[in-house]
């Protein structure tokens, strides 16, 4: 088998590179490890930056989106009874997409699908060859039988537990990473949301964010310690942790009911560089991970998406390589950008084991931001997401 672009990984960031090489002529097969009702299970993000719904446009994808999700033009941040409400619109000019990874995942598939894309799940074994070289290759198995793919490039969009960062020798690359003592317990309900807008909740009991996927489909997180199991936390004790954690007007309007998905996802920070060796090149959580408190992990990988694939369209319509390498470095800019926005706002809104100076010191930090429109609008800026160059 033979493509130009070879894909490990056939989530949020392998599909959308493919979409986007394809429309441009570029040919790319995409080797997913699991069945595709199972990456459709996964509940992940919700918070779109205008420059991934803008690259879902762009990409015949938005379609749905535009239908279904819901702009917002702002967000609550609360600190016990402290409200503080940042008009993403009034202070600089931009706004954010409510919509679901699931469905964008959902659409991508369905794009691809339209236009003869392969994907092929369920491929085991996946393995990287000679990326140092001219000739990459890619192994894997498929129904106990072997194949080789045979490319001119590997994006390695498999996530944070894929092969393609491991195959980068070690001496070659640079990990840092911060691992917070908590996690977040996620509950997906089918009840109104409390509020139209998200509200992030700083408390003295831990962090608790309202989010919603629609009018009757809710998304609620609590901050749990990172040796809690989901079986610790039955429906009824999560909606009375969640409660006490909000505002009290809040805590009396939500609606509760059974939880359709609960999970516990662990809270890192994660930067692998360079994200390139040879030609093979790293895209979204393969090369990073962030907290999800300020909604970037999946707008990273979108961004990185577009580096990338522009780099290679040019690659394919020039034969020019000057922007394949600057591929790791334009990337890693932004990566750290919002890395350091993510490490912020899990920081002030958190609840740490720290010393009584450093828990004045956050206190200050959300009195200036309650009380300066500057710093609301750097927060803005951030979340709304910063440029892509
Ligand atoms: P993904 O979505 O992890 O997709 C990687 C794909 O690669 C496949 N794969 C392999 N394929 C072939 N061979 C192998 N050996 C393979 N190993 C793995 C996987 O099956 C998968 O389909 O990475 P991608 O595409 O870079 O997208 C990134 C986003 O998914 C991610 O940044 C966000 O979802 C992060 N994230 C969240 N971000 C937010 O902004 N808000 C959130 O609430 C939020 N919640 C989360 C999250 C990430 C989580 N992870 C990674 C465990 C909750 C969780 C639990
Ligand atoms: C979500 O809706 O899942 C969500 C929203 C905002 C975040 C994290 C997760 O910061």
């Amino acid at each position: 088998m033979k493509t130009q672009v070879a894909i490990i990984g056939g989530g949020p960031s392998g599909l959308l590179l493919s979409q986007r090489l394809h429309l441009a002529g570029v040919e790319t097969v995409i080797l997913e490890r699991q069945t595709r009702d199972y990456v459709l299970s996964r509940i992940r993000a919700g918070v779109l930056e205008q420059g991934l719904a803008d690259q879902l446009r762009q990409a015949g994808v938005g379609e749905r989106m535009d239908r279904e999700g819901e702009v917002h033009e702002g967000t609550e941040i609360t600190f016990e009874d402290h409200r503080l409400h940042i008009n993403f619109r009034e202070l600089v000019g931009k706004t954010v997409m409510v919509y679901g990874q699931t469905e964008v995942t959902r659409d991508l598939y369905k794009a691809r699908d339209d236009m003869q894309g392969t994907i092929i799940h369920e491929a085991q074994d996946v393995a990287l060859h000679d990326t140092d070289t001219d000739s990459p290759y890619v192994t894997f198995t498929k129904d106990g039988e072997e194949h080789r793919l045979d490319c001119d490039f590997i994006a390695g969009c498999d996530g944070f537990h894929g092969p393609s960062r491991k195959s980068i020798p070690a001496d070659k690359l640079r990990v840092y990473e911060k691992v917070y003592p908590f996690g977040w317990l996620g509950v997906l309900s089918e009840t109104p949301p409390v509020s139209e807008e998200l509200i992030y909740s700083g408390h003295p009991r831990g962090f608790a964010l309202c989010s919603l996927r629609s009018r009757t489909l809710s998304r609620y997180y609590v901050q749990v310690s990172s040796q809690d199991k989901v079986e610790d936390w039955s429906d009824d004790r999560f909606w009375e942790e969640l409660k006490a954690r909000l505002p009290q007007d809040a805590a009396d309007r939500l609606v509760t009911g059974p939880s359709i998905e609960k999970s516990i996802a662990p809270l890192r920070s994660f930067v692998a560089e360079p994200m390139t060796h040879g030609r093979m090149f790293l895209v979204g959580d393969s090369a990073h991970i962030v907290p999800p408190t300020g909604a970037k992990g999946l707008n990273l990988a979108a961004s990185d998406v577009f580096y990338l694939s522009t780099a290679l369209i040019s690659y394919y319509k020039t034969g020019a390589e000057t922007e394949l390498h600057d591929y790791s470095a334009k990337a890693l800019r932004r990566i750290w950008l919002a890395e350091r926005f993510s490490w912020w706002m899990t920081t002030l809104l958190h609840k740490f084991d720290e010393e009584a100076f450093d828990v004045r010191v956050k206190r200050a930090e959300l009195d200036f931001l309650m009380s300066s429109r500057a710093a609301q609008a750097a927060l803005a800026e951030n979340y709304v997401g910063l440029p892509y160059d």
